[in-house]
């Protein structure tokens, strides 16, 4: 074979790191772009292109999906791609139904125009009020007893998984070691920062606070959740500069609450449910047109907060003005349904009432933001108290067996009863003990006791002493012998490592001093014991109803971390002076802050 006569070439090479090949004066450029091929012509414009777009994106303000802010943020945005926006998250990690992006109501999406109001915020510098001196550190002196020392054994546990294997991401996996990121915000990190400063976990504090001074950034272009960054990172940052008195937690919840300040940008001023902390933009959730009632109606304690704290009205206006509209709407007998539109203001029509998911905070936050109001904002004591009414009036149910009362749930147009009650549910006690604390009806007592009963009820049915996330309950005497009081579909089985009833647990105790409370937690803190720890932390599981096949589901939900263990800590305190509920309120996400005289 010839060797080839590369010298007759009919080609010319294109070599773009040579400039002398293209700039050279004794040539001319047109010469050279006439020498060239079809394909060298089309290489030519493709790198010219590529060339444009990359500058383009690299543009700030140029992109709404890819751009990234900085180095730092790469696995964030990669996630980003991975977790459709507002879509529901995959199935294995699917883990809170509340957050589950499956809509009810079908799913179309009503594009509505972008509306930009005359900005319903207050202009700070007209309202002088002074923002609140930094607070003492407060001084926590560690597990006192051996239940406690049961639950910080089981905190750092579950802490050095984390550590280990999903460090600055929100969710560990504990068994597969690895992580799950869902709005990229560290989410465990943030919702623990309290908790191990009430366990007096210094070095643990120290490692999380280095890492939300260096690392804890909210510019990136992602869509969040407002309820839930909200309740736990707004929350847990702002506890944890009440609690400390460190500054840096307050900058970062500034900063975190002016990204979030969009939401509020609609019509009505109910907030959308999702924002983008990066674009500072607001939407409607990609699986439907409304807001869930709860989520809109249970973000005033920590926007308050940040406003009392730092002296700008302009975040408690925003929320005060949600709940003073959200009274004004015609309801139920107290209750409310629970979507609601963000631009019209009004609730869907015959949307599902519940204390479950999309209702359940909304009653807990009225008394609470009364209690953290010193108790002089009157329509939402009125509410709360109406809601409870509402609630005997047409929710509370018995069994036919042995007359355990639970919740029942009214659906659709009809308000058909259907006597089931989520897990979620058994948060109601507490904040039923607390209103009677704060002077509210005695009778709102026997309805906790009952319902603690109830949820308590939940767990003993199951071998592994943990409840499924939903039972549903007999109703109907069939006169068998053998009817059982409640039963729980295999869908439903799952425990997710949730704090409601160890809360309420939490609430009866400091309350009534009853240690038959104590006890219930213990039996359910070794339920948990027995059968979600593992290696490297503990994990919700798929089936609560066989201790033989518990189907670990590898995922620790933030508030494991920020509610669960923090709740059987509080519980177990023998002293029931460790946080003093007559100065502290707690969030939804289990975030103390201060109580405020009006
Ligand atoms: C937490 O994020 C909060 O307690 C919220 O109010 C309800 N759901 C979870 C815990 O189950």
């Amino acid at each position: 074979m010839l060797p080839r006569d590369t010298s007759k070439t009919d080609y010319i090479s294109l070599n773009i790191n040579d400039p002398g090949t293209y700039l050279k004066p004794s040539r001319s450029l047109w010469r050279q772009w006439n020498q060239m091929s079809r394909f060298q012509r089309n290489v030519f414009w493709f790198l010219v292109i590529t060339a444009l777009l990359i500058l383009f994106y690299l543009l700030p303000g140029g992109t709404k999906n890819v751009i990234i802010d900085d180095g730092s943020d790469y696995v964030n945005a990669k996630v980003a791609q991975e977790i459709p926006k507002g879509d529901s998250i995959p199935e294995e990690v699917v883990v809170d139904s509340e957050n589950q992006g499956v809509g009810p109501g079908g799913g179309e999406v009503i594009e509505e125009p972008e509306f930009q109001p005359e900005i319903n915020q207050v202009d700070d510098d007209q309202i002088n009020e002074p923002p609140q001196p930094k607070p003492n550190a407060m001084v926590f002196h560690g597990p006192q007893n051996d239940r406690q020392k049961a639950v910080v054994r089981a905190f750092k546990h579950s802490w050095a998984g984390y550590v280990k294997f999903a460090w600055g991401h929100d969710n560990v996996k504990p068994i597969s070691r690895g992580y799950h990121e869902w709005f990229g915000l560290g989410l465990t990190i943030v919702d623990s920062l309290d908790t191990m400063y009430i366990m007096g976990l210094k070095e643990e504090f120290a490692q999380a606070r280095a890492w939300v001074e260096e690392s804890l950034v909210f510019h990136t272009n992602r869509d969040v959740n407002l309820f839930e960054v909200t309740i736990r990172v707004l929350g847990g940052l702002l506890s944890a500069y009440h609690l400390s008195g460190d500054k840096i937690f307050l900058e970062k919840a500034i900063d975190l609450g002016d990204r979030m300040m969009p939401a509020f940008s609609t019509r009505s001023g109910v907030p959308y449910s999702d924002v983008n902390l990066g674009t500072k933009s607001a939407h409607h959730p990609k699986w439907g047109p409304d807001s869930s009632t709860s989520e809109v109606t249970s973000i005033q304690l920590e926007f308050r907060d940040l406003s009392r704290t730092t002296g700008q009205p302009r975040f408690e206006a925003a929320v005060a003005k949600v709940s003073e509209h959200v009274h004004n709407l015609e309801k139920y007998d107290g209750l409310v349904p629970i979507f609601i539109n963000a631009n019209t203001g009004l609730f869907r029509e015959y949307a599902t009432i519940t204390l479950g998911a999309r209702g359940d905070s909304y009653y807990e936050y009225l008394l609470k933001q009364w209690v953290q109001t010193g108790r002089t904002i009157d329509y939402l004591r009125d509410d709360y108290v109406a809601g409870i009414q509402g609630m005997q009036k047409h929710l509370v149910r018995r069994t036919a067996k042995n007359k355990f009362l639970f919740i029942a749930e009214l659906i659709g147009a009809s308000r058909d009863m259907k006597p089931k009650m989520d897990h979620l549910t058994c948060y109601l006690p507490g904040t039923l003990a607390l209103g009677v604390h704060n002077g509210l009806p005695s009778e709102h007592m026997d309805f906790a006791k009952e319902l603690t009963r109830t949820c308590y009820q939940t767990h003993v049915i199951q071998p592994t002493f943990l409840a499924p996330e939903i039972t549903y309950f007999n109703v109907q005497d069939t006169g068998e012998e053998s009817q059982m009081d409640m039963y729980v579909k295999s869908t439903d089985a799952h425990n997710l490592l949730r704090p409601e009833f160890i809360e309420s647990l939490f609430y009866m105790w400091y309350f009534t001093g009853n240690k038959t409370y104590q006890a219930w937690g213990w039996q359910i803190f070794q339920g948990f014991e027995n059968h979600t720890k593992f290696e490297n932390g503990y994990t919700s599981i798929g089936n609560v109803r066989n201790r033989n096949n518990t189907r670990p589901r590898d995922m620790t939900e933030s508030f494991w971390f920020g509610e669960t263990l923090k709740y059987f800590y509080l519980l177990f305190d023998d002293t029931r002076q460790l946080v003093d509920l007559d100065r502290w309120v707690f969030n939804s996400e289990g975030h103390p802050l201060p109580i405020h005289e009006s």
